[in-house]
């Protein structure tokens, strides 16, 4: 990643956290700009400037950091709401439509985002598209014994499918819950993001795919303008 990437990351993670007031439940995404998000109300909350902070995390990655950084936690379960939630992205259209699930944790992340009052999504520019899937694959989680089955399925669709295989190759990756991920591309891109959405998540097998539509509330995108970051 280039330095300017992460200083628009950094710029987006400290502009959403501005959006946390006390005593809110908070939705804790996952990957590089949601773990600045976090490190920053650690901060935040270790300064004395937020209180009564209870954090929802998306992953197992969140709950290790904002652990370590003293944030209170509680389960999805265990809240009956979430004020806010925050996450990044792969990829964003004009409608704020997303592709989410680039680091494996979009179930966690869906049911983060759908329980939320307001979902506000953090990127760098880079993460802009006219149109999804052209450049990053849909990823879709599905239940370990069905991967052929339903990639398959997909295929037929006319899809072009990929079992998502860790560094190295030495085995596939596995999602927090136990499961698998096949990365899929529609040739064309993705032209109805919300029946695709359907269509997919009604395959047996399936567990969830990494569309996000009609989610996002707040889209905060980093930018840098001669030497400045700014959002
Ligand atoms: C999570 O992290 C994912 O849904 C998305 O795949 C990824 C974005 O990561 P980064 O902020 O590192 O680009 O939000």
């Amino acid at each position: 990643m280039s330095d300017l990437q992460d200083r628009m990351k950094e710029a987006v993670a400290t502009a959403a956290v501005d959006q946390i007031r006390d005593g809110m439940v908070v939705g804790l995404g996952s990957g590089s700009t949601a773990a600045l998000m976090i490190r920053a109300l650690g901060r935040k909350l270790q300064q004395g400037e937020l209180s009564g902070i209870v954090g929802v995390t998306t992953s197992f990655q969140g709950e290790v950091l904002a652990a370590e950084l003293g944030i209170p936690l509680q389960a999805l379960n265990a809240v009956q709401r979430i004020d806010l939630a925050i996450d990044g992205a792969d990829e964003v259209d004009p409608s704020f439509q997303l592709i989410k699930g680039g680091g494996a944790c979009h179930v966690q992340e869906k049911l983060v985002a759908r329980r939320a009052d307001r979902f506000v999504v953090v990127v760098d520019a880079t993460k802009l598209v006219e149109r999804l899937n052209l450049g990053f694959l849909l990823p879709v989680e599905v239940l370990p014994g069905a991967w052929r089955q339903v990639r398959d399925e997909l295929t037929a669709m006319g899809s072009r499918v990929e079992l998502r295989m860790a560094v190295r190759k030495a085995g596939p990756v596995v999602t927090d819950q136990g499961n698998l991920v096949l990365d899929v591309a529609f040739d064309g891109g993705i032209g109805d993001p919300a029946a695709l959405e359907a269509t997919i998540n009604n395959i047996p097998g399936v567990l969830e795919n990494g569309l996000f539509v009609n989610l996002a509330d707040q889209v905060l995108v980093g930018e840098v303008v001669g030497d400045e970051a700014g959002v």
